[in-house]
């Protein structure tokens, strides 16, 4: 009995003792908070600069492929364009501090405030978010765009930061971005008409429109396939621009009055919203009727 009491309490008296695996971890843990972690220094700062409107621009990765891939029309598919504009809604609702996007194509640029300190501006994380939030939408609606069409490979999109110290050269960046859009799609439209109408090969389609410039193209559109360029929709010639807006909200409400019957009340609600325009935002008019979206240059 005794020898069995003394064995009991050896026991016990050795499972409190550190054995030599717990010291060693705590040893290590030690090293964790001394010894290594000098190797935080590495992480570089990548703040952006004050005052800066901070763009982060998205493009498809060889969305060449993967538009031939998911039988995207040629030369405008209205699915992925709307597929495109419902991702980039969803970065602006989900994130901060973005008051103005504008895409075209298989991209889109996300412009931050200049004011802005959201993440402590860091690039490497406003544009991780921009390009995650974007990507992992695009899969979530695909199906609510191509119904008929299932996702046969995960797309994915490259990102960038640019910063742009003033008003004029944002208002210039957005400028590039929307005649970048017109360039390609006046282009684009006459190309794909030669083939698609004209029963042109794709050579020599390429060969009809080498060294044209924009009034050959509308005047070739419209003398030999009768398409006048301005009427075809804005959002393939402009692009869009999506900007946060307000909208009235009508629902009813029950309300009984202490001296009264119980009856129902229409009330209205303003509800902040993104709104989508495709409309030139080269010229004044757009940045007059939207006055908000520019903070003064200091
Ligand atoms: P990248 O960006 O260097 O990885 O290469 P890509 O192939 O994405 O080239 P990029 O971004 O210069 O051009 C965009 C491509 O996306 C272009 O080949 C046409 C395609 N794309 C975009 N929207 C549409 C569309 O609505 N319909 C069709 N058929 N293609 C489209
Ligand atoms: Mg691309
Ligand atoms: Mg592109």
């Amino acid at each position: 009995m005794q020898r069995l009491i003394t064995q009991t309490l050896l026991r016990r008296f050795l499972n409190k003792c550190p054995t030599h695996t717990d010291r060693l971890i705590s040893l290590s843990a030690r090293m964790a908070k001394s010894k290594f972690e000098y190797v935080r220094n590495f992480e570089i700062d990548d703040t952006c600069l004050r005052n800066c409107y901070i763009v982060v621009r998205l493009d498809g990765r060889n969305f060449h492929k993967f538009a031939e891939d998911h039988n995207f029309l040629k030369p405008n598919d209205d699915r992925a364009l709307a597929l495109m504009v419902r991702s980039a809604t969803s970065v602006l609702e989900e994130l901060e501090d973005i008051n103005i996007a504008y895409g075209q194509s298989d991209e889109f640029s996300f412009v931050f405030k200049r004011s802005s300190t959201w993440f402590r501006r860091r690039a490497s994380k406003l544009m991780t978010h921009v390009a995650s939030q974007f990507s992992s939408s695009y899969v979530f609606y695909w199906g609510e765009f191509f119904s008929d069409q299932p996702l046969l490979h995960p797309p994915s999109f490259d990102g960038r930061v640019v910063l742009y110290p003033s008003n004029r050269n944002l208002r210039d960046y957005l400028s590039w971005r929307q005649a970048d859009c017109h360039i390609n799609n006046l282009y684009n439209t006459a190309f794909w008409a030669l083939v698609q109408r004209g029963g042109c090969t794709t050579a020599q389609a390429e060969e009809r429109l080498k060294g044209t410039v924009a009034a050959d193209k509308n005047e070739l559109l419209f003398s030999e396939f009768n398409i006048n360029y301005n009427n075809e929709p804005s959002a393939y010639r402009k692009g869009t621009t999506l900007l946060w807006g307000r909208t009235d909200e009508a629902s009813t409400k029950k309300i009984k009055p202490s001296n009264g019957d119980e009856r129902q009340v229409l009330v209205t609600r303003s509800r902040r919203q993104v709104t989508t325009h495709h409309c030139d935002i080269i010229g004044d008019q757009f940045w007059d009727e939207h006055p908000d979206i520019l903070e003064p240059d200091d």
